[in-house]
């Protein structure tokens, strides 16, 4: 493989960046990313729980997307899949545990804001980054270590500890907008990495949000009650129920409530704290927004809105991702770049969380490094046809992959389960195309699970052992294993 001085060297990224005799006009790129956002929580994907007017305008002046996935549905994998374009296996982050090399493991290959930097973007980091090295690429960064704090965080500042006194989401914001304050005058464009905690657990909103879901219930995912029957690797994920992993973190939760109450109950009060802290990330987009406005920069600015992973909000009786179910599969994707991205289009063609990084490189007007796997999605930003364009989805997930199958010790029953972690997901690979799911448990003797989801979209009823859909389970495993062949993951 080549270093990333050799790949860049390679790209020639010094030379002037054209397209045909025209020169490429060359948007500033201000990439959002949050912390386990699902759509449900933004009123252009259809929430009336809370009014979301920032998140609605991009997806009113921009393109929705209604099937953005991710490769891997966990925080440090997915962060870095987004800067490399490529999956797990590829730049080495397969869980959140890859520490000390992590470097080492990532540093091969090109991410985006090098690849930015280098053809003469101004670039910046600020907030969440979550991976075990420091940020490369950026001009600027100043980024929370590790999960970082809701309240007075700490910061790390181009290298240097800082505090900074407020809350996660507000002072994350503070801190873009000085930097774009300082880019006044400069005739470089610029791409700004806007990063947030929020929502992710411990799900703590502003004190001004807390209580604006007091007295009203948030309604309760249709999968709620979940018996996992056909589910096997399901049914023993016992970690992902909310009632048994959130109730130590709200000993306020009355001691006397029935099991379904105590349910319920835990439901409501973090839900609500989820929803309330995705409000105060529309209120300080809305902040970012009226910046640009102000400045004259909004229509010449690409902005790219997602999250790094789904989230299983009550959906299932679960809280947490991991699975390649759909609540943590699928992300919201909002783009707004007049003149490229069609105001108000929804569009329903699968795209990855591998795709942003060459959609911005594309869009900028340099050359995407072939080390790259995902697939600019410049022409589904106007609506218009892609040649050849994926059918299906590729996923893969590493955590927890050790031995899981003792079923002589339980997590929650025997002090002794030495492999307990907070969330016994085990490792899985699977395909998704439009209508069926095919999921492989490798390392729990070969579990497998088929959905098809025109008639089962909740991922109720596994029909992988039924003998109606052996036709569909064969076509299924052919193009998993054509997909490891292109992704290179055999
Ligand atoms: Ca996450």
């Amino acid at each position: 493989m080549m270093t990333r001085r050799e790949a860049l060297r390679t790209l020639g990224l010094s030379a002037p960046t054209m397209l045909g005799a025209a020169p490429v006009k060359r948007p500033n790129i201000l990439f959002v990313m949050t912390d386990d956002q699902v759509p449900q929580t933004m009123g252009c994907y259809g929430s009336t729980v809370l009014s979301t007017p920032n998140f609605d305008r991009l997806a009113r002046e921009g393109v929705r997307f209604t099937n953005c996935f991710v490769t891997n549905s966990l925080c440090a994998p997915s962060r870095a899949s987004v800067l490399t374009g490529a999956y797990s296996h590829i730049n080495g982050i397969r869980g959140n545990s890859e520490a000390a090399d992590a470097v080492e493991k990532i540093n091969p290959i090109a991410t985006y804001p090098e690849v930015l930097q280098k053809a003469g973007y101004k670039t910046a980091m600020v907030g969440k980054w979550h991976l075990a090295h420091n940020p490369t690429g950026f001009d600027y960064w100043c980024i929370l270590p590790g999960q970082g704090l809701y309240f007075d965080p700490d910061f790390i500042e181009n290298g240097a500890k800082k505090k900074i006194s407020g809350y996660a989401t507000d002072v994350t914001t503070d801190l873009a907008l000085n930097w774009l304050k300082g880019r006044a005058g400069e005739t470089q464009p610029w791409c700004l990495v806007f990063q947030h905690k929020a929502p992710h657990r411990p799900f703590k909103p502003a004190p001004r949000h807390a209580h604006l879901l007091d007295g009203k219930d948030v309604p309760y995912p249709a999968t709620f009650d979940d018996d996992y029957k056909t589910r096997q690797m399901a049914l023993e994920a016992k970690d992902m129920k909310l009632e048994l992993s959130l109730a130590p973190d709200y000993p306020e939760l009355p001691a006397d409530l029935s099991a379904p109450e105590k349910k319920k109950w835990l439901f409501q009060r973090f839900a609500k704290d989820y929803y309330e802290a995705s409000y105060s990330i529309d209120e300080n987009l809305g902040r970012v927004l009226a910046h640009l406005d102000r400045t004259g920069q909004t229509d010449n600015t690409l902005i790219i809105y997602t999250a790094d992973n789904g989230f299983f909000l009550g959906d299932h009786g679960w809280y947490d991702k991991r699975f390649m179910y759909e609540p943590s599969l699928r992300v919201p994707l909002l783009v707004r770049y007049p003149g490229k991205a069609k105001a108000g289009h929804v569009e329903s063609r699968f795209v990855l969380n591998i795709d942003h990084a060459p959609t911005m490189l594309q869009l900028a007007g340099a050359p995407v490094p072939a080390s790259m796997q995902g697939r600019a999605y410049t022409a589904l930003l106007a609506s218009k046809p892609a040649k050849d364009w994926r059918k299906s989805m590729y996923y893969t997930y590493y955590e927890n992959s050790w031995n899981l199958r003792d079923k002589s010790k339980d997590a929650f029953t025997d002090p002794s389960f030495q492999f307990f972690t907070a969330h016994r997901v085990s490792p899985h690979r699977g395909v998704r195309t439009e209508r069926y799911k095919l999921i492989h448990y490798y390392s729990e003797n070969n579990y497998w699970e088929l959905f098809d989801l025109k008639k089962d979209p909740n991922e109720l009823r596994n029909v992988y052992a039924e003998l109606d859909y052996s036709p569909i389970v064969a076509t299924m495993k052919k193009e998993l294993d054509r997909l490891r062949r292109v992704y290179k993951d055999v």
